[in-house]
């Protein structure tokens, strides 16, 4: 998130607060305007407040701007901390519940008298929240559920929180005199979904002492309390409750530091074994040779590994040397995580995996038609900057009024629309597309005689996600074998810490979507990150071809692909298995082909 999302963020809560305690509508409106034009990720809140040009963005208020001013400068607001103090804490804690809003936790309050999630867990257990008006079994369950899945994400974050904390840790890191290089490692380095801890590796200029390095790192904006703090070691939990591992190593053994701690601890156990078959010892001070390792084993040990010599080790300055040492080809770190990546390295058949440069287009976006924020020309010009070829806009479907969604006329227009701005941007093509809705049944939002006037279709279910795994089944199936529908848009609906979706018989889908030539997507905006890694790399293996689609509903969304590129890659995805890796005249045959199947 950047800045001026996550004051977006405060803003929205200050909304909240607001319908919570009762206050006339216009008050919290004001407030969720604010949070919605700083949701823009291409504002450079820190920038606009230095230069006191906060009125070139409209719509906002005097109050509003003096409260960001303070975020920005203060880190803090004593509007905002006023306001959330004349509520009970734990109702705001609440808002973070999935399918809760303001209403539901004012009722409870109101009517209950429930102040905190643990009051609300046990109001729960003891059926006293029954008859109120308005929340029905099907919503006692989904609240059930969103509590038991939160004291799961409150020991794994997700990644989408992670990442910008990590960078600025990082850049902190890298910014002190006596560091020479600073990476990620951990979990986040191998791109998982979620986040049990942030591990930070540090290489030490030779000649400076590490202390300086950990201290320092203690000191870093962002860090709320230290849990160790030593020569070679720091280990602190930030603001936002996650705890970052920082290590400090000499650069001569960096490459086996950072082979070592980016793990997985069974990719490295496997890894070790292999040395070991070689007559070598692999640790995180390098790759040597057994004799050798043992006659200097104390020494390293007593001094952490810091200066001693490193010239007979067989490797261990750079991560590549370690796996070229094991007779492997270098494993990519998402890989990691013993799938049968070292066989295959050992074969030297590891797969080519995709990179951000090899996508040529984006298949699923919004534009301010339905609920994006950007007009059509205005995501076309975006995706060209970015170097794509093509764009199909995919805006909702008629079912998603929420979401504005396009009733047939709105949608015949559109296709007009869109013909007639096609050719405008040189190097572009613009297709017309719908993203459709899968209802509850399998069937579609739209007619056939709709559909077949569109380019491209992407068909994803949005409601009714929680319906057992033979109804999801059979809605899938449903969907996949219509001849208009070219890929299911997030095939489960899932959002990670808060989400399941649906729990379809994977082999079934899977083998009606490579038989149809319908693809399957990987929804690369977080929450969603759908499908997971895990069901991509399956999918693959059953002969799929899948989709990496932004879901963009605005220019900047266009440009947030790295996460979806990221569970491409843990499934192993080489550009010959991602449909939009293709040209145009791809993706035009693999419309035409299902159609005339
Ligand atoms: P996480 O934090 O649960 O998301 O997952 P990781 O993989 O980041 O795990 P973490 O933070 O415990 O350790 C980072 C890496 O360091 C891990 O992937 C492998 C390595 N590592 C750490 N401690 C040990 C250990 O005691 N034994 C072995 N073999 N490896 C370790
Ligand atoms: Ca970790
Ligand atoms: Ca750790
Ligand atoms: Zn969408």
């Amino acid at each position: 998130m950047t800045l001026s999302q996550e004051i977006a963020e405060r803003f929205r809560t200050m909304a909240a607060i607001l319908e919570i305690r009762g206050e006339p509508v216009f008050k919290s409106i004001a407030f969720t305007r604010v949070a919605r034009l700083l949701d823009d990720a291409s504002i450079d809140l820190a920038d606009l407040v230095a230069r006191d040009a906060l009125e070139s963005l409209d719509g906002i208020g005097k109050s509003s701007r003096s409260i960001i001013v303070d975020f920005v400068r203060n880190g803090r607001s004593e509007d905002f901390e006023s306001l959330a103090s004349s509520i009970p804490s734990g109702l705001i804690e609440m808002l973070n519940l999935p399918g809760v809003g303001p209403k539901t936790i004012a009722l409870f309050w109101r009517e209950r008298g429930i102040e905190s999630i643990e009051q609300l867990e046990s109001a729960l257990n003891q059926g006293k929240l029954a008859g109120l008006k308005g929340i029905g079994p099907k919503k006692l369950e989904q609240l059930a559920d969103s509590i038991r899945m939160r004291a799961v994400a409150q020991t794994r974050v997700g990644i989408g929180h992670v990442i910008s904390i990590a960078s600025t840790l990082l850049e902190g890191v890298r910014g002190f005199a006596e560091v020479e290089r600073a990476d990620v490692a951990g979990s986040l380095r191998r791109r998982r979904e979620t986040i049990g801890d942030l591990d930070i590796l540090a290489a030490l200029k030779a000649g400076y002492d590490g202390s300086v390095v950990t201290d320092r790192f203690t000191t870093l904006p962002g860090v709320r309390e230290i849990l160790a703090c030593g020569p070679t070691k720091a280990s602190v939990r930030t603001d936002s409750n996650l705890q970052v591992d920082l290590r400090v190593v000499p650069t001569d053994c960096y490459g086996a530091a950072i082979q070592y701690f980016t793990g997985s601890k069974e990719h490295n156990v496997k890894l070790r074994s292999r040395a070991i078959e070689r007559g070598l010892t692999l640790n995180e001070w390098g790759l040597w040779k057994t004799t050798d390792w043992e006659a200097r084993r104390d020494t390293v040990k007593a001094t952490a590994g810091l200066g001693i010599d490193y010239s007979t080790a067989v490797a261990s300055r750079h991560e590549a040397d370690i796996y070229a040492k094991l007779d492997l080809a270098f494993i990519e770190p998402e890989l990691r995580e013993d799938r049968g990546e070292i066989e295959l390295a050992a074969q030297n058949k590891l797969p080519t995996l995709v990179v951000r440069i090899d996508l040529r287009g984006e298949l699923h976006c919004h534009t301010t038609a339905s609920d994006g924020e950007a007009s059509i020309l205005e995501m076309a010009h975006a995706a060209r900057a970015l170097g794509l070829d093509y764009i199909v806009i995919t805006d909702h479907s008629r079912s998603q009024a929420i979401a504005r969604g396009l009733e047939p006329e709105r949608l015949l227009q559109q296709i007009q629309d869109v013909r007639r701005l096609d050719g405008k941007i040189p190097g572009m093509t613009i297709l017309i597309g719908s993203e459709v809705d899968i209802l509850a049944d399998g069937s579609l939002d739209y007619d056939d005689d709709i559909l077949q006037q569109l380019d491209f279709v992407v068909a994803s279910p949005h409601t009714a996600l929680r319906q057992d795994s033979q109804r999801a089944t059979e809605r899938l199936l449903r969907a996949i074998d219509n001849p208009y529908v070219n890929v299911i848009g997030h095939p489960t609906g899932r959002l990670i810490n808060q989400r399941n979706g649906l729990e379809p018989e994977w082999n079934r889908i899977f083998e009606a979507a490579h038989a149809s030539g319908t693809a399957l997507e990987i929804n690369a905006s977080y929450p969603r990150l759908d499908l997971n890694d895990d069901l991509a790399r399956a999918a693959i293996k059953a002969g799929c071809t899948l989709t990496i689609d932004t879901d963009a509903h605005s220019t900047a969304g266009l440009g947030e692909v790295d996460l979806g590129i990221a569970v491409a890659r843990r499934a192993g995805a080489e550009a010959k298995n991602i449909l939009n890796c293709g040209t145009i005249s791809d993706i035009r045959a693999w419309v035409n082909r299902k159609r005339h199947r």
